[in-house]
């Protein structure tokens, strides 16, 4: 399909499809009939945001990241991707497939601030918003609060006023629940729509390749390719004794995604989890004093993250990565909650002193409180820090680092 394809290619990409796949959208229905679902997503978001605000770099293969030691790409301009650069990808080696790519240091504020327009944005349309990072979000437009008709005209009022307010594109997926929604945001990128209605689902997702699958990570799918899955198609022919097997606690929804059933609500406001922060290293750190600095400026900076969000919680974990990139980490728990920042901090440092002298240095240290009890509203962002020496976010979904 290509880009902003009208809804109605889907139509056309089903017709050749197996008649024998369907899906039940009956499965899909919410108490009053099949959701609307709406799945927003910014097109290479902090490349676009510096081509948007440095003209010199339009039309530039971009990288958003540190080039030196082990910075990696947070993301890639499209001009970049012809090449094979993508986010999360070493910054030497993206080199290696783009000599002339341009490097920009990302601006977290800026994104953050575009993170909370289009946010404001989306409310206009419903109260029913699930952020997944800075870039995109769920949105559960079933109840069309402005009366505008349809879920797929939302969309398009949503990407229309992104352009014109902040002059940037996003992509959005329409459907009837949030897998088939996530997965149509990527299939026309960037600066597309894509519908999927009910009762295509099934064939759409059983032509895709399962990686692109929300949940399944780069190694799931590699799993599964070991086990001859590469698409949709492939998964659904499995038992589900057989996904059990294999993929625990994600097989049932592997198994019903895979029939375009996925009931999962939008939740405006998810419980946080856990909140932490890391740092990795220029140079290797071994020695007491420099990790027990390196610990009090993390303790800092993960605190200050305790407070905004209001968190209370009884864990406090530790985590390190050696050199030889094998990683290890101590939890302890108290009773009740972690009352101060200096009670954080001691639990931490705690930690770190069973552990010492290290076997080996280390190039990452992050600390973590858990089992919260009552965090604020909470998006995962993606902040990942992709220059050495910078503290990423734990909350990063997409890095995955916690
Ligand atoms: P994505 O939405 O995954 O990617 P993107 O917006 O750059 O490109 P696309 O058009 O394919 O959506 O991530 C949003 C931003 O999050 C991205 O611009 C930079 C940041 N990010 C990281 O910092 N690390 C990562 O590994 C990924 C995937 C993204
Ligand atoms: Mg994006
Ligand atoms: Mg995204």
């Amino acid at each position: 399909m290509t880009k902003g394809a009208p809804p109605d290619n889907v139509g056309a990409v089903m017709a050749d499809a197996n008649p024998n796949i369907t899906d039940e959208p009956a499965e899909n229905a919410a108490p009053g009939g099949l959701r609307k679902i709406i799945h927003i997503d910014m097109d290479a978001f902090f490349a676009s945001v510096e081509q948007r605000d440095d003209p010199s770099l339009r039309g530039l293969p971009l990288a958003v990241g540190s080039a030196t030691g082990r910075g990696v790409v947070a993301a890639a301009s499209y001009e970049a991707r012809k090449f094979g650069v993508r986010s999360a990808m070493p910054s030497q080696r993206a080199l290696r497939l783009c000599p002339d790519l341009v490097f920009r240091m990302p601006r977290f504020d800026v994104y953050r601030d575009i993170s909370r327009h289009i946010r404001a944005i989306f409310a206009d349309y419903t109260p029913i918003i699930e952020p997944l990072s800075l870039d995109e979000a769920y949105l559960d437009v079933t109840a069309d609060m402005r009366g505008i008709g349809s879920a797929t005209r939302i969309a398009e009022l949503i990407r229309e006023r992104i352009r014109s307010e902040l002059n940037l594109t996003a992509s959005a997926g329409v459907s009837y629940n949030k897998f088939l929604a996530k997965l149509a945001s990527d299939q026309n990128k960037p600066d597309g729509l894509c519908v999927i209605r009910p009762g295509e689902g099934a064939q759409f997702v059983a032509g895709l390749p399962v990686r692109r699958f929300h949940g399944v990570g780069p190694r799931g799918a590699e799993k599964m390719a070991r086990l001859g899955i590469e698409t949709g198609e492939d998964l659904r022919a499995r038992p589900i004794e057989v996904l059990r097997e294999h993929f625990g606690s994600q097989a049932d929804y592997l198994y019903r995604a895979v029939r375009g059933i996925d009931l999962r609500p939008v939740q405006a406001h998810r419980r946080r989890k856990s909140l932490g922060g890391e740092r990795t290293f220029a140079h290797d750190i071994s020695s007491g004093p420099a990790l027990r600095e390196t610990l009090d400026r993390i303790v800092d900076i993960v605190w200050d993250r305790i407070e905004s969000a209001n968190a209370h919680g009884r864990t406090v974990t530790l985590k390190m990565r050696f050199a030889d990139f094998t990683l290890l980490t101590r939890a302890r728990s108290v009773e009740h909650v972690v009352e101060s920042k200096t009670d954080f901090a001691r639990i931490g440092h705690a930690l770190l002193d069973e552990l010492l002298p290290l076997p080996q240095p280390i190039r990452l240290m992050g600390l973590t409180l858990s089992s919260l009890e009552g965090a604020d509203e909470a998006p995962e962002t993606v902040e990942g820090a992709p220059a050495a020496n910078g503290t990423s976010d734990s909350r990063n979904a997409q890095l995955s680092l916690f």
